[in-house]
């Protein structure tokens, strides 16, 4: 019999992780699969390999990173950390709770580059049409080698979703801004705040883009940052140069209009308005169709397609946990795929989806949404041999993250971390974040000599 065939859409953290699942499996001795992972861009890593460009890249796909200069983890790096590999391991010394994007992906990167992962994946090559058949049950996928302008299909008896969902923007209109003179993009196409210094910026939006490249362009210069809500203000302590107004209800010229009536000048306007769940490639059918959401519908233990187990998405979830959620995920799918982990019927799944859409429902405020998320890992968890950790103590971590920002929200990434990994606790940074303009990792990583003392002994 011929070996069963696996397709994943996407070599970023979440289909990284099935690789790394499927390794796991390997290296234990179980055979495997074949496996094919398709990666539209030329590198691995998903947001985290940095794009400079905008618009379409050197082959006229879109592009998909919607990461900056000087991004730095914007939740303590110990609620993310894989439980089957370390910080510790990696770094071979305690770092700060709070690395920039180049640490991070190096890290991201230190797990599989001992593998030969690389091997699994066609780079430069997007996923551009998917059709099931329902008589053979296999999946035919279409896709463009872009190197050398080529099309092909191949067929696949699994095939995984892992394509992200924070690259399409939602890009909402308001009136008179197509005559505002300045600048106006959305927070994908934002690569840095250099360009900001010294304008009054006005950012539409009140959640982790507004927030965070908010407080970027003040650190790096703006002269004002405005956040306009829609629902509720961010509400942190915000320090003088950055404020929260209501929402935005037309421009006349470089004049924005407030719903509370007050007017304001801007010299830019960055949409921090979030992303759409896109998937060109899906015909409507197998199309995963939600906002960003921490339980998106349709989906049985937010992987399997209910209508469909074998079309499986990972990462598809508004995010707490992140690589550790992505890990759980893909370490379930790949013993379903393995023939492992059997599912019940689709009434059954049903049901259960429905528990979780109900309680996801009642959430109130971010401590909830922690908890939910929290119990959402521990159930996944459980059903696969991936590395069990101590959510308990992540959940806390989580909570204390959103009282420190708070409390501070230019300080709140000094503050340390213990990992529930290794029971390390992180290093303080050398230098405070506000003072630390230098995102690269060998400034990162530098460790300033101890100051020889003049004293003679
Ligand atoms: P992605 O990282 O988006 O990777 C998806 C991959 O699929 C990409 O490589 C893409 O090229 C590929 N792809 C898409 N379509 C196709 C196709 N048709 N064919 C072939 N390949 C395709 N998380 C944190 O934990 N900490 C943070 O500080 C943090 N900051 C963030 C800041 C920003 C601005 C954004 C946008 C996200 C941030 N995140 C952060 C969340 C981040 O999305 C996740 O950490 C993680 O990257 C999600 O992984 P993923 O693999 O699901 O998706
Ligand atoms: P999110 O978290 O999905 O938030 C989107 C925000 O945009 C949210 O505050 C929305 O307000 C607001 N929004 C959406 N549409 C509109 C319109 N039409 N008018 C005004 N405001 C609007 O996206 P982010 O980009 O902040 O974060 C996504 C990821 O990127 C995240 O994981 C980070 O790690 C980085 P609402 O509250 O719905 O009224």
């Amino acid at each position: 019999m011929s070996k069963k065939r696996i397709g994943i859409i996407g070599a970023g953290p979440s289909g990284l992780a099935q690789l790394r699942a499927f390794e796991s499996a390997r290296k234990k001795g179980e055979e495997i699969p074949e496996i094919v992972c398709f990666e539209k861009q030329s590198n691995w890593g998903g947001m985290w390999n940095y794009s400079w460009r905008t618009g379409v890249g050197k082959y006229g796909e879109p592009i998909h990173g919607s990461m900056y200069k000087y991004l730095w983890s914007n939740g303590p790096k110990e609620c993310l950390e894989f439980s089957d590999y370390s910080f510790d391991e990696h770094f071979e010394k305690p770092i700060s709770s709070y690395p920039p994007r180049p640490v991070l992906f190096d890290y991201i990167q230190g797990r599989i580059k001992r593998d030969n992962v690389r091997d699994y994946i066609r780079f430069d090559t997007t996923a551009r049409w998917v059709s099931f058949d329902e008589k053979t049950k296999k999946f035919t996928l279409v896709l463009d080698d872009l190197k050398n302008d080529k099309t092909y299909s191949e067929e696949f008896d699994y095939l995984v979703v892992a394509s992200g969902h924070f690259s399409t923007p939602n890009m909402p209109y308001f009136k008179g801004i197509e005559n505002f003179p300045g600048n106006v993009i959305h927070a994908h196409d934002f690569r840095g705040a250099d360009q900001f210094k010294d304008q009054e910026l006005l950012l539409i939006g009140s959640s982790y883009s507004a927030e965070d490249i908010g407080v970027q362009c003040h650190k790096h210069g703006a002269k004002s940052v405005t956040l306009s809500y829609r629902t509720n203000p961010i509400g942190v302590k915000w320090p003088d140069g950055i404020e929260e107004m209501p929402l935005v209800t037309h421009f006349e010229e470089d004049i924005a209009h407030f719903k509370d009536g007050r007017t304001k000048r801007f010299d830019a306007v960055i949409m921090c308005t979030g992303y759409q769940h896109k998937f060109p490639f899906l015909p409507d059918e197998m199309r995963l169709k939600t906002k960003n959401n921490l339980y998106p519908d349709n989906l049985y233990k937010g992987i399997f397609f209910n209508d469909l187990p074998q079309l499986i998405y990972l990462g598809m979830q508004d995010q707490y946990y992140t690589f550790n959620m992505f890990d759980t995920q893909a370490w379930l799918a790949r013993d379903y795929m393995l023939g492992k982990f059997e599912l019940p019927d689709k009434r059954t799944r049903r049901g259960d989806i429905n528990v979780w859409l109900q309680r996801n429902e009642s959430l109130k405020d971010g401590h909830d949404h922690v908890d939910f998320q929290s119990d959402y890992i521990r159930d996944i968890i459980k059903l696969s041999d991936y590395p069990d950790f101590n959510i308990d103590k992540v959940a806390e971590m989580f909570k204390e993250w959103l009282n420190d920002k708070e409390e501070n929200i230019l300080t709140y990434r000094d503050k340390t971390y213990r990992s529930v990994v290794t029971g390390t606790m992180a290093a303080e940074h050398h230098t405070e974040w506000m003072d630390e303009m230098d995102d690269s990792k060998e400034r990162y990583l530098f460790e300033p000599e101890e100051e020889e003392s003049d004293d003679v002994k």
